[in-house]
């Protein structure tokens, strides 16, 4: 039987998360649409066998000393040892089919890293969006979306998306308690949802990656379930849990 009171809670900065205490039974959802959880689920979706994500810069280092694949940026821009930026459309179509991949990222590598310690940590994207709902939808446990934002900021793009998740996971029938910060967001996705495209593009983040040349990144983050996979933590490394 399911238990009673299970709730959503979207929380909107990583340093809001901090301040919280973690829930029992609670699945942490973290959500960096732009781009670090694209980029994740994009490598899965290319075959890619684990991902570990490292939060500094100095981690990812020693793991390219050690002869991993890299991928990483800072302030969107990729960093000068890695093999890929942060970038989906870089991963698509290289040789990483069945291999380990490291990750940094600004925001989203230091958002994981923070939700260590949750009993199930899984990334949830745009790209993965009904795949990862009705995989939670089947588990029965309090969910937790953890927004990555911008350096402890609010991020539309990331709310906007937590919305779109809580949506699928209320419908057809609400089993769960919203919080405030849920309600927020399931409105906010309410409002963007018709033109999803356009809307994203009034996020600052957006328009910082605009400038650095990445609207093909923007372009294919803001589509709907077109990486069919659920990137799930087991230690401390992703596994994508569909086969
Ligand atoms: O902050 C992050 O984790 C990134 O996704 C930032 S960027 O999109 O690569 O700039």
């Amino acid at each position: 039987m399911a238990p009673d009171n299970l709730n959503i809670e979207v929380i909107f900065t990583p340093s809001l998360y901090s301040a919280r205490q973690i829930k029992e039974n609670c699945a942490v959802i973290i959500v960096d649409v732009l781009r670090a959880g694209t980029t994740i689920c994009t490598a899965f979706n290319e075959g890619v066998e684990r991902i570990i994500p490292v939060a500094s810069v100095e981690e990812a280092v020693l793991m390219k000393q050690k002869g991993y694949l890299v991928a990483g940026e800072r302030n969107g821009e990729k960093l000068d040892f890695a093999d890929f930026g942060n970038s989906p459309s870089e991963l698509m179509s290289r040789d990483i089919a069945g291999k380990t991949l490291v990750i940094t990222t600004t925001n989203g590598t230091q958002a994981i890293e923070m939700a260590h310690g949750a009993e199930i940590i899984a990334t949830g994207t745009f790209t993965n969006l009904a795949y990862i709902a009705e995989w939670l939808t089947s588990l029965d446990m309090n969910i937790t979306i953890l927004c990555a934002g911008w350096r402890n900021t609010f991020s539309l793009e990331d709310t906007i998306f937590a919305g779109a998740l809580t949506e699928r996971l209320v419908q057809p029938q609400n089993r769960y308690v919203l919080y405030d910060s849920t309600i927020a967001s399931l409105e906010l996705w309410q409002q963007a949802k018709s033109g999803l495209f356009v809307y994203l593009q009034k996020s600052s983040h957006y328009r910082r990656l605009v400038k650095l040349g990445f609207q093909k990144d923007l372009d294919y983050a803001a589509d709907l379930n077109t990486t069919r996979v659920i990137p799930v933590m087991e230690n401390n490394y992703f596994k994508n849990i569909i086969k």
